[in-house]
């Protein structure tokens, strides 16, 4: 529905594509035509690109968003695309893998003279060899599956005698999540605050930065709440940070938008962590913060317009809330079910993204992600008073969500203040 309300502004048609499951989802209503591609399971549909490919021929599509999660950053399906003349609005799958592997990407970044973690730099072969970098680096040390990122198959070592036990754990659980057991070793990073730097490459070599968002929030490596300008950025840190990362955008000659997410300690050094070569979930921070419509920016790089090479800063302040079908009393068990009641908040100062109605179905074979609520504001501390009013209007009757998290968290001092890091959530007793 994002994608398809900018296609619609710039008077591009569209087709939904959906599953048996969402035949009720409100993106089949709103797209000029629809065409089921098969039964709710991932792999029979959203993720099967025999049917999305069959799907865009016979509509005689010319492109395909691949949005996030699925198939947005599947190097294979840029691939197929492209053999098919279909443009993938996005990166090369070249590119796409080069950030794939994490270790490719931390190599690329070394070439790029962008700042990283001190590490193996490479894969661990031998663990006698890993051990003698460990000491050299200094305990703590993080071991990261190189296919990985968004924490499995990641393990903390903190002396020398967990070493081995760690090393083979991340390895089994990288081979059982990933196929891939490749394992590499970072200087773990003591409270470390996740921001990343919003980009945009042309196809032909040209880059800028969108500034920044913060997602510090986190909950087991699921991003909860973001912001842009981030509470703890100043210019001048935003300016090397953009810089690096527009760096790394123009190093791999990066065609789209992107993300280069990096890890901040409290004496403001940063680290490049990893770069998302799609459209993230949290990117309306930036759109309201920055008053840029991201999606259009995608579809005109796609058509190969220049972009202009300008640097964008935060006009207002942006908080994003992602309300998910979930109990945060039940450990944040999923919830889902029929929704009975769905009234979302409205007025000055406010966006709402959602799929979902009253009477919709929540069906339990995707994310749990039911909303987004985003607010605005001229400072911080107005963007929290709007989030806070936003959050008490909304109802929704018949499955649990997490607005009431939200609402406590919008409460909490150490998030009023901004000082908190990625480890807040499991410090305070929050959830
Ligand atoms: C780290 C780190 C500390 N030091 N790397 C977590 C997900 C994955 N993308 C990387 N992650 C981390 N990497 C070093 N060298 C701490 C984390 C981390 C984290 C990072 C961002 C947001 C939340 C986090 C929660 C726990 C650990």
């Amino acid at each position: 529905m994002r994608v398809m309300r900018t296609c619609k502004e710039m008077g591009i048609k569209t087709v939904a594509v959906y599953s048996t499951a969402d035949k009720e989802s409100l993106h089949v209503r709103f797209a000029d035509e629809a065409v089921c591609i098969g039964p709710p399971a991932g792999k029979d549909s959203y993720l099967n690109i025999k049917s999305i490919m069959a799907a865009a021929e016979i509509t005689n599509a010319d492109a395909i968003h691949p949005g996030y999660g699925f198939l947005s950053e599947n190097a294979e399906f840029a691939e197929i695309c492209a053999d098919y003349k279909i443009k993938f609005i996005g990166p090369s799958p070249e590119q796409i893998r080069q950030m794939g592997d994490k270790i490719t990407a931390k190599e690329t970044m070394v070439a790029a003279k962008v700042p990283v973690v001190p590490g193996s730099g490479g894969l661990i072969t031998d663990i006698k060899a890993a051990k003698k970098v460990a000491k050299e680096i200094g305990y703590p040390v993080i071991l990261k599956a190189t296919a990985g990122g968004g924490g499995k198959g990641m393990r903390v070592v903190n002396n020398e005698s967990e070493f081995q036990k760690a090393f083979e754990t991340a390895q089994m659980e990288a081979g059982a999540s990933f196929g891939n057991d490749g394992i590499y070793m970072e200087k773990f990073i003591e409270e470390p605050r996740h921001i990343e730097i919003q980009v945009a490459g042309d196809q032909y070599g040209g880059a800028c930065h969108l500034s920044e968002r913060d997602c510090s929030i986190q909950r087991r490596h699921q991003k909860l709440v973001e912001e842009c300008p981030s509470p703890f950025m100043d210019s001048k840190l935003r300016k090397r940070m953009g810089a690096a990362a527009i760096k790394a955008t123009k190093f791999i000659n990066y065609e789209g938008v992107g993300t280069v997410e990096f890890l901040v300690d409290k004496h403001k050094n940063f680290y490049f962590m990893e770069m998302n070569t799609r459209i993230q979930v949290e990117h309306p921070v930036t759109e309201e913060s920055m008053d840029f419509d991201l999606i259009k920016e995608q579809i005109k790089i796609a058509a190969g317009e220049k972009i202009t090479g300008k640097e964008y800063l935060p006009r207002l302040h942006s908080i994003e809330c992602r309300i998910n079908a979930e109990d945060p009393d039940k450990g944040f068990m999923p919830s889902p079910g029929k929704i009975e009641t769905f009234y979302t908040p409205k007025g000055h100062g406010v966006r709402i993204e959602t799929h979902a109605y009253s009477g919709y179905t929540i069906s339990p074979f995707y994310d749990s992600m039911i909303a987004k609520v985003i607010t605005y504001g001229r400072t911080r501390e107005e963007a929290i008073a709007i989030m806070k009013r936003a959050l008490d209007e909304f109802i929704v009757v018949g499955i649990k969500t997490t607005i009431p998290f939200h609402r406590k968290l919008m409460d909490h001092p150490d998030f009023i203040s901004g000082n908190f890091d990625t480890k807040f959530l499991e410090k305070e007793k929050l959830v």
